[in-house]
């Protein structure tokens, strides 16, 4: 039986290497340096995806990789649907917020916000009872404050130095964000045996 492990080739891999190798999974070559997005691993029977990090719940979900790492950021921007989250791997932490420009104290009634994650910012403001309007991004969301494009970003934030870089300050903070090992629900139970003893290894690497 086959199993398809999706990863990103982002921060999050340098990470996620030694979980899989306490697995007894380790690539046949060098991913960082190679442009193939399909690998080979010293198992017969596991190989691995990398994918753009906001793909990989979508591949999951739909049973294309059986097994994935990705950004709590990304799982609650896709939604929960026929994936199970076994593992909060604590690696790639950081913390969605909302931010606008500096020392400007955020604007009374209907304000517009940027960001590529419109799905958590709209629950995020309905929550706080706020109206917005949300203008979908793809990056760079720092800029569109500064731009007069938005009021608000929502985007995540480590150190905060490209907030301040960018003359913007973190405002609320909507939820602190780590990496999850992820499972397709029905290879959960078709490839049970398998891919359990690949969540319990990971967490047993992780003490
Ligand atoms: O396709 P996409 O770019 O969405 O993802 P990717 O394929 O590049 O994925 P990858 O592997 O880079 O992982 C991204 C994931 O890392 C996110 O989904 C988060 O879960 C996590 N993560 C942790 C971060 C950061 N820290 C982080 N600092 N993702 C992004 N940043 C960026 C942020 O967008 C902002 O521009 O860094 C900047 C903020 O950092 P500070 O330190 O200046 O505050
Ligand atoms: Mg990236």
């Amino acid at each position: 039986m086959q199993i398809t492990i999706a990863l990103t080739k982002g921060r999050i891999f340098k990470e996620t290497l030694p979980l899989l190798a306490a697995a007894g999974i380790e690539p046949v070559e060098n991913i960082s340096e190679s442009r193939k997005l399909l690998f080979d691993t010293n198992r017969d029977d596991v190989r691995l995806l990398i994918l753009r990090g906001s793909d990989v719940p979508t591949y999951v979900q739909f049973g294309a990789a059986d097994i994935g790492v990705a950004g709590k950021d990304t799982l609650l921007e896709h939604g929960a649907e026929g994936i199970y989250e076994p593992l909060d791997l604590g690696i790639a932490r950081c913390q969605l917020m909302t931010a606008g420009i500096i020392g400007v104290s955020p604007k009374e009634g209907r304000i517009r916000v940027a960001t590529k994650y419109v799905n958590i910012a709209r629950q995020f403001y309905a929550e706080q009872g706020r109206q917005v309007d949300i203008i979908k991004l793809y990056g760079a969301m720092e800029l569109a404050p500064i731009m007069a494009l938005a009021d608000e970003i929502v985007d995540i934030v480590d150190t905060g130095n490209t907030l301040k870089a960018n003359g913007l300050e973190a405002r609320d903070s909507i939820c602190e964000v780590s990496s999850r090992l992820i499972v397709n629900k029905a290879a959960m139970k078709t490839k049970h045996q398998a891919i359990q003893q690949i969540v319990d290894d990971v967490r047993k690497a992780l003490g």
